[in-house]
């Protein structure tokens, strides 16, 4: 089987961090591993399958040699070097939210529109997490009874916005059990013990940018502009895993039994739904597969045709360097790269 040179751009990020774990996991056909990072990070070395990688300087030369390129190094870092790699023939598997809405660039979760890759698309914009495992859930249902509108509530884990952000979790919670105030330097208010309702920056029409990404992204992925989406992000105080709650009004009637048979055949879908015995997805359980779960199905009562959906991932992996790594593979498979 052919070996590919790969890179990693923003390598020693939280989600940088997890593509090298999933490249190595997934077996991935590597022939040589390049990790790029900020002059920062210059000299740290990062473990592959038990070798020490040296971390690089990402400079405009970094990609002699590259076929495939995974970034996840920022909106700025990808819109001055993805075209730089593309240039070069490089395939581009961008994390940030810089191309995604670029009408030459493929928004792609490979569960859902995997043929929207093509030869000639070298910069593929990795979807946003919360709209990705979101997606996952809902294409079956989409396929089977045409969705007309999703209104989604999400809780989101503060590894989204990073590892420092993780750390200023961790550190608040110690600092309040001691009796001192809490520092808060990446949330804007304490995120330990308390909910954050704004998720990214505020936009004019006083949603947030988070929320904004949620409905431009889910009709682009879904090839269809016609579905209405409406959505509030939350930022609560779990490490790892975002949680949904997802409700839908379809076109045609869906039953809970139905639904719930759906997801269960569905790629990369994992139910877990079972009130008696008290099973729904959880954060702390989630945390490490790659998986979106789904469970708390059931029929909206207020509607002809309505469901409501408890939907969870790893944002770090479905929602970030898993998919990346998926689209790569899909690549292979479809003989693209
Ligand atoms: O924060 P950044 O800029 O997105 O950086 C992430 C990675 O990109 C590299 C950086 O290397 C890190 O590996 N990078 C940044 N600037 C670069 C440059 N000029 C660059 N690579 C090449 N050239 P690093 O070695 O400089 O960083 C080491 C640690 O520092 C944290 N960090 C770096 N820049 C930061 C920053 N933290 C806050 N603000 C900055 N401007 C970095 O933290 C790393 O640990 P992190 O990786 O945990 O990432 C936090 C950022 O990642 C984004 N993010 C998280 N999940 C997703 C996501 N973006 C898109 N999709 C996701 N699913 C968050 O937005 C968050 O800002
Ligand atoms: O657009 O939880 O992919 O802070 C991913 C992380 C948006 C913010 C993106 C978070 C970002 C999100």
């Amino acid at each position: 089987m052919k070996k590919y040179n790969v890179a990693v751009v923003g390598a020693t990020g939280a989600v940088g961090n997890e593509m090298i774990r999933m490249l190595e996991v997934r077996d991935f056909p590597v022939e040589n591993l390049r990790l790029l990072a900020s002059v920062r990070s210059v000299g740290k070395k990062l473990k592959y399958k038990g070798q020490n990688i040296l971390v690089e300087e990402l400079k405009k030369d970094s990609f002699k040699g590259v076929e495939i390129a995974l970034f996840s190094a920022g909106g700025s870092i990808s819109k001055e070097f993805a075209p730089i790699a593309a240039a070069a023939g490089v395939f581009v598997i961008d994390n940030s939210s810089a191309w995604r809405m670029d009408k030459d660039c493929p928004l792609v979760v490979p569960e859902v529109n995997p043929h929207d890759l093509s030869k000639d698309k070298k910069i593929i914009a990795n979807p946003n997490c919360s709209t990705i495992q979101m997606v996952v859930a809902l294409k079956p249902l989409h396929d089977a009874a045409r969705i007309k509108r999703i209104v989604v509530s999400t809780y989101q884990a503060v590894s989204g916005a990073g590892h420092k952000a993780m750390v200023e979790l961790a550190e608040q919670v110690k600092a309040i059990e001691a009796g001192r105030e809490p520092e808060c330097k990446i949330f804007p208010y304490q995120i330990a013990y308390n909910v954050i309702p704004q998720i990214d920056v505020f936009l004019e029409n006083g949603y947030t940018k988070e929320e904004m990404k949620m409905v431009n992204e889910t009709q682009k992925i879904m090839g269809d502009g016609s579905i209405k989406v409406t959505a509030t992000t939350v930022r609560v105080p779990v490490m790892r895993g975002h949680s949904e709650c997802v409700n839908i009004e379809t076109e045609k009637h869906l039953t809970a039994v139905q639904a719930r048979e759906l997801l269960a055949k569905a790629p990369g879908v994992i139910v877990v739904d079972d009130p008696s015995t008290k099973k729904y997805p959880l954060p702390v359980y989630c945390e490490g597969k790659i998986e979106t779960f789904v469970g708390r199905i059931r029929q909206d009562e207020s509607i002809a045709n309505g469901l409501n959906l408890w939907v969870v991932s790893d944002n770090l992996l479905k929602g970030a360097a898993w998919n990346a790594v998926q689209i790569a593979e899909e690549l292979i498979k479809q003989k693209i790269v």
